[in-house]
């Protein structure tokens, strides 16, 4: 969610100077004109590339490709109005933006992704009021003008970045509670579910979700993966090493769904199971939370060696 609402506002932000270059493509000077190219190139890349990056996350070259492509068009639109300088050094930065930004997002830990994303947000709409403001001042002073006004007082300034960023977490915070709905309704199908948990999970309506992890020395195939709330769950551990491993998910909470050593009926046990070289284990469980959680190996060693991984429950 923050992906779209990211990008509408980037998007809205850099129309607007587009728009402001375009409307008074006379008075700006070739200078402030590919400043303002390259400025917008790199912004709009670096930001979109991110974006995308993480979108597309597994597809570097895909989203390499529309990261450059989304800083090449903020670049040249922005130069077209000024000059062929002004459109190379916008479609230039623009390429170099969304190359970088794409790697970033490529390279980002799912647990830091949001982060990162207010991290630019922040700066993106910093330098675009910056470069409004120096627009301003280029094409004559005008001391009506709002951008003006909000700017020659610090106080009217961080009241506007205040009001920005409170409407910003306003908008985050409600998608974020219509992405609940349909986790609130699983959770109480759910329920329903873990009265009846020695039953097989196939009875219990919802469909079992079969993930194969296969451990070696020293890493987890597959590193990432996806599980949904509510829906069962049947966890293969397929050791295809030399020696023991075992997975376990930290903080995540899940319901098992079978006997546990200690028989109780929480619905907040750690997911564990493990491996001897050469064989396969397996455990059943229901996530009852979304986020992105860690697991990796418990044998000393091991996770710093490499059997590290992230799951993501939605
Ligand atoms: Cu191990």
């Amino acid at each position: 969610m923050p992906i779209l609402l990211t990008g509408i506002i980037v998007t809205i932000l850099s129309l607007m100077v587009i728009a402001f270059v375009f409307i008074k493509r006379k008075k700006i000077t070739c200078m402030a004109g590919m400043m303002t190219a390259m400025a917008l190139g790199m912004l709009v890349g670096l930001t979109g590339g991110l974006l995308v990056g993480i979108l597309y996350s597994g597809n570097l070259f895909f989203s390499t490709i529309l990261g450059a492509a989304i800083g090449f068009l903020a670049g040249f639109l922005t130069g077209l109005p000024i000059s062929v300088m002004a459109i190379i050094d916008g479609i230039l930065s623009g390429i170099m933006g969304g190359m970088m930004g794409a790697m970033l997002g490529e390279m980002m830990l799912p647990e830091y992704r949001n982060s990162m994303i207010h991290i630019m947000l922040v700066i993106f709409v910093g330098m675009i009021s910056i470069i409004l403001y120096m627009l301003q001042q280029e094409t004559g002073f005008n001391r009506l003008s709002l951008i003006n006004k909000i700017f020659h007082n610090p106080l009217l300034l961080a009241i506007f970045f205040l009001l920005f960023f409170y409407a910003y977490n306003h908008l985050y915070n409600e998608l974020a509670r219509d992405d609940n709905v349909p986790i609130k309704n699983s959770s109480m199908g759910h329920s329903m579910i873990s009265n009846n948990r020695f039953a097989s999970p196939l009875n219990s309506g919802a469909k079992v979700k079969t993930v194969v992890m296969e451990a070696t020395e020293f890493a987890y195939f597959p590193k990432n993966f996806k599980l949904t709330i509510g829906q069962p769950v049947t966890l293969i551990l397929k050791n295809s090493g030399e020696v023991e491993h075992d997975i376990e998910f930290e903080n995540m909470k899940a319901s098992l769904l079978q006997p546990s050593h200690h028989g109780n009926d929480s619905k907040n046990q750690t997911v564990h199971v493990h491996s001897l070289p050469g064989k396969t284990a397996e455990i059943r469980f229901i996530p009852v939370e979304s986020g992105v959680f860690r697991f990796y190996c418990t044998v000393p060693g091991h996770k710093e060696s490499g059997m590290v991984g992230f799951v993501e429950i939605s």
